[in-house]
């Protein structure tokens, strides 16, 4: 595993440009490799009216990759300007994908090569400096993160898709042998920097830096559980009300939901299928595929609420005897095997309570990787936001429809994944592999 941070100002341009032209061939085996699973049917499919065709996620990453780096870096003629509507993410809902003139499997992989051959010249031949979109490589880092997340798109559809597995992956690590000290830690009043103006390849969402005060908080020390999931369940938090939104609840009954995607339950056990394979429900691992409107129900339920973003990201990366935040939980070295569940390493979260040393300083477990945690917080600017290097990308999904998710799943490369890094969605949706943890307002009685 592999990211490039601040460090990255130290580097000799060559060596950076090393360090780019291994992520970018990096991510591309993990894109053709989740291609190559399925046959050419498959990949033309629709699997879910959620998702596209995986045939079109790997034309547009290679159609992003034309526009950026051999077009806007590189200032050389368009390849395919006849396809650039196809492959704009704004111009087709990702239900009518399948009915347009897409390139097929074969022109799609010949595509996505041509492109990167030209690429890596462009990349090869550019001068690193004299403009934002250059400067440290950022143009290039924001298409291997835009690769990185199509790859986990394509993974979501690859856990839609019916039919025998066709991905295989080593189990996660079971129990920490440090056990969790407590459910739940403290963290006292205080700023912190939220944000940052200096990690080099954070896209613009995450900038800039800025000071946040946050208010006295309790967050839990690791994601929700199915086991915990399996008592709400059983108190019948389904079908009461008073434990949902208004907007949550009107969903509940419209979409009839009674338990998380891909959950189905037989006699007295929970099933599940997970890419293919139908197996119980496992207690000790985080719940994964439950919408925010299900992770507010579940907090209220236990007498908890959902983290605002700007607690979250104080329990991620705020260092009390530094009073600096940090990159990751753990520091500022990048996610190693021991420290995170990242990448697609495994095709599962790990139980509850794994990965002590990837631990953040308050004492809370397996903020990055394993599964994406739902704030409570909307998308949003933050003070001094702009946009770059496309509105598109960022701001013109900032309002009130969309709910910010932080941490990242086991589907998510470290490269598109770090303390800052900011993802959201519609509070519906759950075929992303998004769980939760609980935070809450301690009272007076418990602060005195
Ligand atoms: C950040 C995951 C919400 O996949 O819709 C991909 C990233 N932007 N192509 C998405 C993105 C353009 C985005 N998310
Ligand atoms: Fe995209």
């Amino acid at each position: 595993m592999s990211t490039i941070g601040p460090e990255s100002a130290e580097l000799a341009p060559d060596d950076l440009k090393n360090r780019v032209a291994v992520e970018l061939e990096r991510t591309r085996q993990r894109s053709i490799s989740l291609t190559d699973a399925v046959d050419d049917d498959d990949l033309v499919a629709q699997h879910s009216p959620l998702m596209s065709p995986l045939v079109w996620d790997l034309a547009h990453v290679g159609s992003q990759e034309e526009l950026w780096l051999v077009r806007d870096v590189g200032g050389r003629p368009a390849l395919r300007p006849d396809i650039d509507d196809l492959y704009d993410a704004f111009q087709h809902s990702r239900c009518d994908r399948p009915q347009l003139p897409l390139l097929g499997p074969g022109e799609s992989r010949d595509y996505i090569a041509t492109v990167r051959d030209k690429a890596q010249d462009v990349l090869h031949r550019v001068r690193l400096e004299g403009g934002r979109l250059v400067e440290r490589a950022f143009a290039f880092g924001m298409i291997v993160q835009h690769e990185q997340q199509h790859d986990e798109t394509m993974l979501a559809t690859h856990q839609l898709r019916r039919g025998e597995p066709v991905l295989h992956a080593p189990e996660p690590p079971s129990m920490a042998e440090t056990p969790l000290p407590s459910t739940e830690v403290f963290v006292p009043a205080g700023g912190f920097t939220m944000g940052t103006s200096t990690e080099p390849w954070a896209l613009d969402n995450e900038r800039p830096a800025h000071p946040v005060h946050v208010a006295d908080f309790c967050i839990d020390t690791h994601p929700v559980t199915n086991a915990d999931f399996f008592r709400f369940i059983e108190s019948g938090g389904y079908q009461q009300s008073r434990w949902w939104s208004e907007a949550g609840w009107r969903h509940r009954e419209h979409a009839r939901l009674s338990a998380p995607l891909f959950w189905r339950r037989s006699g007295d056990t929970w099933w599940r299928r997970r890419f293919g394979r139908i197996e119980p429900v496992p207690p000790d691992e985080p719940v994964v595929h439950v919408s925010f409107h299900e992770a507010q129900a579940y907090a209220n339920w236990a007498g908890k609420r959902l983290p605002t973003e700007a607690e979250w990201e104080k329990a991620a990366r705020f260092d009390p005897a530094t009073g600096k935040s940090m990159r990751y939980p753990w520091g500022d070295s990048e996610p190693t095997p021991e420290r995170a569940n990242l990448g697609q390493r495994h095709l599962r979260p790990a139980p509850a309570g794994a990965y002590a040393a990837g631990r953040a300083p308050c004492g809370a477990g397996q903020l990055i990787g394993d599964v994406w945690e739902w704030t409570s917080s909307d998308f949003a600017a933050y003070p001094g936001f702009e946009a770059f290097p496309y509105r598109e990308y960022s701001e013109v999904f900032f309002g009130t429809s969309q709910k910010v998710l932080r941490g990242g799943s086991f589907g998510t490369d470290a490269a598109a994944c770090r303390a800052t890094f900011r993802n959201w969605d519609f509070p519906i949706r759950r075929q992303i592999f998004a769980g939760f943890r609980c935070a809450r307002t301690p009272s007076r009685a418990e602060l005195d």
